[in-house]
Order: C-alpha cells, then sequence, then structure tokens
C-alpha cells in the first residue's frame, strides 16, 4: 500500500516500509509522502523528488547553519579523507582533533577549555551527565548524585538526556529506566504575562528561585548538576526571562552545584554569538554542543568542561586511563575537517554579525503574524523564533500539521510540533528570504483557520 503510494506519486522503485523513521508519523507520513521526499539541496534550500524547491527554514535541524553544499566544507572532507578516513579514537590521536579542541575553547568563555567530543547531542549531554556525577565523587562528595531539569526541556534521547528532559511523550514509556533522585525546574512560559516579548521576557526572573527551593527540599550536599537549555529550542523557542540565567549561576555557585548549559541549538552562533552563554553573559561550568559545530556535514558533539573540572580527573598513575567514557567516533577525522571549515567560514565571513543583522528582520517579520487566525503567541530570540497556534478542539497537533502541509506547498520547510511552528533559518538567509518565509507561513496560518 505504501509502496504503491510512493510508486503512484513519485515513481519511486523504493518502498518507503522498512525504514523506522525516527520521530516521525511513520504510517502517516508514508501515505502521505508528496513533497515531503528531499531529492538534494543547495545553500538555503531543498529541491523535492518532484522538483519543487524549498526554503530550509530550520536549517535542517536546527543545524545546517551556512546552507547546504557549502564548497569550503565539501573541499575539507574530500582533502580529509584522502589523507585519513579514520583514526582510532582511544590511546591514539590524530592532530587535527587536538587543533579544534583547541579552537572551540578559545571560542567558549573564559576557564571552559578542555573539549570532550561525541558525535551526537544526546551523546553529549549523557556525557556533561557523567562528568558532573564523576566530579562530585573524585572531590569527595559522592553523595552529590542528583540532577536537576526543567519542564520542557530537551536534551536528546539517551537515559540521561531523557530523565533531566522535560518533554513528557520523551518520558512515560520509559519510567523503569530514568535515572534516579532527578528533579526538575518549573518552565519559564507564561502567556498571561509575557505574551508576544520580543527577545528576552522581562517577568519571570523569579522562576529561577524554583532551584532554591529544591535544595531547600533535597539539600545541596544530594545535588550534582542543573542542566538547562539558555533558549529551550525543541520546545518551541522559549527564551530565558531577563536575569533568570543569571540567578540560576548565582544559586548553583552558592551551593556547590555544577550548572550546564546545553548549547546544541544555541551554539556556534545561532544566538548571533559563540555560544548563548556569551549572549546572555552567563559562564556556566560546562556547555554541550553538537549540529551547528560542523554545519551537520558529519556528526559531532562534545562538551566543553572548566580546566578544574577536567583537572580533577587527572589523578593516579599517569598510564591508566582517567575517565571510562568516550565512543569509537569520538573525533572522528571527518567530522573534525568539517568542523574546522565551519569554523573558518564563520570566522571570515562575520557569521555572527549577520545573524545578529538578521535578528531585527526575523524579530519583525514574525511579530506582525500576531493577529492573525489563531496565533496565541510569538517568540523570538537570535536566528530563532516560534509560533504557538491555538489547537483544534479535539484534535491537538492537527492545525500546525495543516500549516505545515500548506507551507510545503507555499515553498518551505517549515518545522512543527504540538501546534508550534518553530523556524530557524540558515545564517546564509537573505533578508527577502525571511520575510518570504514569513508570508509564506501567514498564508499557511489563514489557509489553516
Ligand atoms: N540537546 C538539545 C538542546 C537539543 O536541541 C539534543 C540535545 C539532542 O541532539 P541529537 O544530536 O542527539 O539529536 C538536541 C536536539 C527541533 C529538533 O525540531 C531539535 C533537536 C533535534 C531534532 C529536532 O526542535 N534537538
Ligand atoms: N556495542 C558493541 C558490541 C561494541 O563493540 C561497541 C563499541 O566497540 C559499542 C556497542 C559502542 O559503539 P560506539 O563506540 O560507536 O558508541
Amino acid at each position: 500500500m505504501n509502496e504503491i503510494a510512493a510508486q503512484a506519486v513519485h515513481g519511486l522503485a523504493t518502498s518507503l516500509d522498512p525504514y523506522w523513521m525516527p520521530f516521525s508519523h511513520n504510517r502517516y507520513f508514508k501515505r502521505h509522502p508528496e513533497y515531503r521526499l528531499l531529492a538534494s539541496a543547495q545553500g538555503a534550500y531543498y529541491t523535492t523528488v518532484e522538483g519543487e524547491r524549498l526554503f530550509d527554514a530550520l536549517s535542517g535541524l536546527w543545524c545546517v547553519n551556512l546552507g547546504h553544499g557549502h564548497p569550503r566544507i565539501a573541499a575539507a572532507l574530500k582533502r580529509q579523507f584522502e589523507t585519513i578516513d579514520y583514526s582510532p579514537a582511544f590511546q591514539m590521536g590524530y592532530p587535527e582533533t587536538f587543533r579544534l579542541a583547541e579552537r572551540i575553547a578559545a571560542m567558549a568563555p573564559t576557564g571552559l577549555d578542555r573539549v570532550f567530543f561525541v558525535n551526537s547531542g544526546s551523546e553529549a549531554v549523557d556525557t556533561a551527565l557523567k562528568i558532573a556525577l564523576g566530579f562530585h565523587r573524585v572531590t569527595g562528595e559522592a553523595g552529590r548524585i542528583r540532577l536537576i531539569g526543567r519542564e520542557r526541556g530537551y536534551h536528546g534521547v539517551g537515559f540521561g538526556g531523557i530523565s533531566v528532559g522535560g518533554m513528557v511523550a520523551n518520558r512515560k514509556m520509559f519510567p523503569s529506566a530514568q535515572l534516579p533522585g532527578v528533579d526538575h525546574l518549573p518552565h519559564t512560559l507564561d502567556y498571561g504575562r509575557m505574551a508576544f516579548s520580543r527577545g528576552q521576557p522581562k517577568w519571570g526572573a523569579g522562576l529561577a528561585d524554583e532551584l532554591a527551593r529544591l535544595v531547600a527540599l533535597h539539600d545541596a550536599s544530594t545535588i550534582a548538576a542543573v542542566i538547562v537549555e539558555p533558549m529551550q529550542g525543541s520546545a518551541g523557542v522559549i527564551v530565558p526571562p531577563v536575569g533568570y540565567l543569571e540567578r540560576l549561576r548565582e544559586l548553583c555557585t552558592q551551593h556547590g552545584i555544577l550548572l550546564i548549559f546545553d548549547e546544541v541549538i544555541t551554539g556556534f552562533g545561532r544566538m548571533g554569538a559563540s555560544f548563548a552563554a556569551e549572549r546572555f553573559g552567563v559562564t556556566p561550568d560546562m556547555i554541550v554542543f553538537a549540529k551547528g559545530v560542523n554545519n551537520a556535514a558529519v556528526p559531532l558533539g562534545g562538551v566543553i568542561v572548566r580546566r578544574d573540572i577536567h583537572d580533577a580527573f587527572m589523578t593516579g598513575p599517569e598510564h591508566l586511563v582517567e575517565f571510562f567514557h568516550g565512543y569509537t567516533y569520538s573525533g572522528h577525522p571527518m567530522a573534525v575537517a568539517a568542523a574546522h571549515a565551519t569554523l573558518d567560514v564563520l570566522e571570515e565571513e562575520g557569521m555572527f554579525a549577520r545573524v545578529r543583522a538578521l535578528e531585527p528582520v526575523l524579530e519583525n517579520a514574525m511579530h506582525s503574524l500576531r493577529g492573525e487566525p489563531g496565533v496565541l503567541d510569538i517568540r523570538n530570540i537570535g536566528l530563532a523564533a516560534a509560533v504557538d497556534l491555538d489547537p483544534i478542539p479535539g484534535a491537538p497537533g492537527v492545525r500546525a500539521l495543516k500549516v505545515f502541509e500548506r507551507g510545503l506547498r507555499e515553498g518551505q520547510c517549515l518545522r512543527f510540533t504540538g501546534d508550534t511552528i518553530a523556524v530557524g533559518p540558515p545564517f546564509i538567509s537573505t533578508e527577502q528570504e525571511l520575510v518570504g518565509m514569513v508570508e509564506a507561513l501567514r498564508s499557511a496560518i489563514r489557509a489553516a483557520s
């Protein structure tokens, strides 16, 4: 049936059935593959198998920030494969991986200058949580076993990440497989007090005091770390209220709790700076990154760690492994080569300044959707924005799905989740492309109402 549907529409000889798609409505997709199968991509555009061009409104999944098929990255990957395709990650080294760690450390806030490489955001999150637990153990505070996440947080799909994550759909199937002792801060979205905020909401710093409440409940001596996305991306661009991250930082410092920023989406330019930590002027103890670090050309992620946290592990006989953790593909030469080329382009082409220049264009365009049918809230920061739509009674998610499908017809590859539409366009977008994207979104919202 699915095979026939795809063949009828696209002349594909391939069955869509065997591939179990991640985070997807598999049955619906396979019945409605129109405009959803991508044949090629260049710059800020995809071409579907039907030959339609789609603007890449979410930069892939918040990761292809410099656009697709970037010639500098293509050349670097070709050269890399011909030089050394793979180098063993354990007990052997490849100089370019060391050089990448040095470059990333130089971009990070002062004091964070040790870098552990992995292959995805999920792995990076689990790695950071392990470092936090291990750090307290090696410094004589093994009782600090609790991890604090946040409602609506997304920290990937590893067992650690779903434990500290705050999305019920990702958690409810696995209650027996979550880390013990985890608690959550409340999320910071409040329509009553902050709907249609531009950039950071003015209200909400006090929500960080919920951490003081958790400390009073559990005692600081049991808490290892707090992990938050400085801007909650997956939940639909939930922007930190003014003063909120500062207050979390104060409380963590006061109580000896490590503060981890999950910057998988916000890192490497999306906020118009190297990291959200820089943009918001708050320095965590660890930064989790992935996605944009190498324009998603090859999977890569990592954790940037405060030097003394790293140093605390460097004990015992020198010939022994200090931290029993790592992946076959940690610091993979191909991923590293793509990262060097990406960082070259970010620096040489002034991409952070470009994002800062485009931010008000996106902000103004997105907020012009206020008053369109069913629009409940609009949020934005950096080159990221989201619109919450009023769910159709009894059919949650259907309105956003209709907007998404109409968007495809309007030449836009939008992102929908629940009844939220999110955009995170490539840094190379032009002002006209951003305005065009929002006008197409407007038509789609009207058509879906
Ligand atoms: N942390 C954060 C903050 C993320 O946004 C992950 C961890 C997990 O990364 P991996 O590489 O394991 O997927 C993410 C990923 C969306 C969307 O539409 C967001 C993500 C992934 C896919 C879609 O918002 N975030
Ligand atoms: N499973 C088996 C049987 C393995 O041998 C390995 C790695 O050697 C893994 C899982 C972990 O794979 P990776 O290092 O790619 O995460």
